[in-house]
């Protein structure tokens, strides 16, 4: 067959697309290629020997937490515990890079890094325990109830932060999120909105390796959670997420940016969860004893003890007193979470609506009928029964 030249056509040269170039230089947006680490290499020299002093308590009490916790699902006091043993790094950095008019977004494994900033370490177990709403006040210590549906916590911190800079408030939000929840639709949501209007956020993800039993293999094809960054137009940094300092510094360059107006940052650390996913899991189904132990040779405790030991900045009895305090938190907490709670059922309908709606005022009502029907039962068994 021959083809029949058009009159003209040799004239016509295809073109590229007019005026196309790219909307922002991909390269500075990419990830270092490894982890970044401070702790163990030269960079250490920078960070502040109290700063490293100070972390290093908060990780002692966060882990005693995690298994007082996790000792109270055990004796009933707990319904359930998605414990941080293992990522007490990321809890802990996050929430001492934040200042008090910011606010963290937690999602239901990042207990600590709420009790960190502040909040009751027996209110941060309020919903795991199934009693009343978030259990605290979301205002009081600029802390999100933690998030149980996976990702929503993202886009309400993007649309917090955004509103906040319309308003002219110097306020950064921090979201935290795992690996699983990076294939959520509001993890996209949340990252596009928050990098075309230059929102000041900072997104945490924890990679620990796992999606209850789903490893990470499984969640993405990407090079790393970090690189995701790139397609929407913000930086991606990668960290070791068991190095405290290193965690620390970056989440404080990525604050520091999205305070002076740069934009938000995508930060992975890399950890790993050492316990099962909660309670409820038996993560011996899904990964094997060797796995485990490469991390417990990385643990985020061991590695910032051998860096402040080695250079005679904690001795012997710091350590003990750091493990001390950490027992006087866990005794009181046991000590409260043992006491049982007083819970009003008509309590349901507070602080859904800032305004009651009728259909709940009608709820509340019946509620209340029976209610008084059985207190007048019980009373009239108890004189019955002659007590
Ligand atoms: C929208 C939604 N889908 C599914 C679940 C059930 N779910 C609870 S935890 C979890 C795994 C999340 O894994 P990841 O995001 O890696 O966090 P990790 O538990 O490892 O901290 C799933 C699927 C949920 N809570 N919310
Ligand atoms: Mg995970």
């Amino acid at each position: 067959m021959t083809v029949q030249e058009l009159p003209g056509a040799a004239a016509y040269r295809p073109t590229p697309p007019p005026a196309w170039k790219p909307l922002t230089d991909p390269a500075p947006l990419l990830p270092d290629p490894e982890p970044y680490r401070v702790l163990g290499t030269d960079a250490v020299a920078d960070a502040d020997p109290e700063l490293l002093l100070r972390l290093y308590a908060e990780l002692v009490r966060g882990r005693r937490y995690n298994a007082q916790a996790t000792a109270l699902t055990k004796q009933g006091r707990l319904a359930v515990y998605p414990s941080s043993t293992g990522q007490e790094a990321c809890e802990i950095a996050a929430a001492s890079v934040l200042e008090e008019r910011d606010w963290l977004f937690p999602s239901y494994r990042d207990t600590l890094a709420a009790v960190a900033r502040g909040l009751d370490p027996v209110e941060a177990l309020t919903l795991l325990r199934g009693d009343r709403h978030t259990g605290y006040d979301p205002r009081e210590h600029r802390i999100a109830p933690l998030c149980t549906p996976l990702a929503t916590q993202l886009p309400h911190a993007v649309g917090l932060a955004h509103a906040a800079r319309l308003k002219g408030d110097d306020v950064v939000a921090l979201a935290m999120v795992g690996d699983g929840g990076t294939s959520e639709g509001d993890f996209h949501e949340a990252l596009n909105f928050a990098a075309v209007w230059r929102a000041p956020v900072v997104f945490l993800v924890q990679n620990n390796g796992f999606a209850i039993s789903v490893p990470l293999a499984k969640q993405t094809a990407a090079p790393s959670l970090a690189h995701k960054a790139v397609g929407y137009g913000m930086p991606g940094r990668l960290v070791d997420g068991n190095d405290v300092a290193a965690v620390h510094q970056v989440l404080g360059e990525a604050v520091a940016r999205a305070r002076s107006g740069g934009g938000p940052t995508l930060v992975e650390a890399v950890t790993y969860r050492m316990d099962a996913h909660t309670n409820a899991d038996d993560a011996t189904r899904y990964r094997v004893d060797s796995e485990v132990e490469a991390w417990r040779a990385h643990d985020p405790i061991q590695l910032l003890e051998r860096e402040l030991t080695g250079r005679g900045l904690l001795g012997d009895e710091a350590i003990e007193e750091a493990r001390a305090a950490a027992e006087r938190m866990a005794a009181a907490l046991r000590e409260r979470m043992n006491a049982d709670p007083v819970l009003d059922p008509m309590d349901l309908f507070a602080h859904v609506y800032a305004e009651q709606t009728a259909q709940l005022r009608e709820q509340a009502a019946r509620l209340r009928v029976e209610l008084n029907a059985e207190l007048d039962q019980h009373g009239q068994d108890d004189v019955e029964e002659g007590r």
